[in-house]
């Protein structure tokens, strides 16, 4: 049997969450190995031998290791082409359907995340911590998500998914930081109000991975 491929971090993080979902989609076995980031295990210098910049997640295979979750997700996608969810990265025969699924999972790290990932943290995680929210940071940023969220409801309502007819890397990538924002924070209407994002929305958290995933982040 393969060698599980090993997860660096908390499940409760974004990016950690983001690779597990793909892991699960995928059907790859998986170690997930504790860091303990109140302690500063992030930042040792074992840790930094693999992810650099001193974050979570840190991923490895075999011998190679990697970080960035997106592109953990990509290099999983493409390793395991052939098991699992055969679609969530194109088929491999169409460069056009893998193009527009780079695209939306460009567009979630460039224009969705920025201001989710300020959202996520003034109103899920700085109460949590004990940190002063900054009112005007929640504003400005609310504002640019409103501005995403347009584009996204126009896009779904001419597909079912972001990059097409089929869920893709490209939607999965967007649930981590949107599973906060709509059951952690009080934005979560950004989302349901509008008919075709709420729908989508609706329809990719129930993926039994993401389910699984969420579970992991309950128990954690
Ligand atoms: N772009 C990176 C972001 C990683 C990241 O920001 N990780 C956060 C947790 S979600 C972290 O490690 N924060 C601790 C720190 O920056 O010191 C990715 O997608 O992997």
């Amino acid at each position: 049997m393969a060698t599980p491929v090993k997860v660096y971090g908390p499940p409760v993080s974004t990016a950690v969450s983001r690779v597990l979902a793909c892991l699960l989609e995928k059907e790859v076995p998986y170690q997930l190995i504790p860091v303990n980031m109140s302690k500063g295990e992030h930042k040792m210098p074992e840790y930094l031998k693999i992810q650099p910049f001193g974050q979570v997640p840190a991923f490895e295979d075999e011998d190679i290791s990697l970080f960035e979750s997106r592109s953990i997700c990509r290099y999983i996608c493409e390793k395991y082409a052939k098991q699992g969810n055969k679609d969530l990265y194109g088929d491999g025969d169409n460069p056009l359907v893998k193009a527009s699924i780079d695209q939306w999972l460009e567009a979630e790290g460039q224009s969705f995340s920025p201001p989710s990932s300020v959202l996520v943290f003034q109103l899920a995680f700085a109460p949590r911590m004990k940190l002063k929210q900054d009112q005007g940071a929640i504003r400005q940023n609310e504002e640019k998500l409103k501005k995403v969220l347009d584009v996204y409801e126009q896009r779904l309502g001419e597909s079912q998914f972001l990059a097409g007819d089929k869920f893709t890397l490209a939607d999965l990538s967007h649930l981590p930081n949107a599973h906060y924002l709509v059951n952690a924070t009080d934005m979560g209407e950004l989302f349901t109000s509008r008919e075709n994002v709420g729908r989508w929305w609706s329809e990719i958290s129930s993926r039994d991975s993401w389910v699984k995933v969420v579970g992991m982040q309950e128990t954690a």
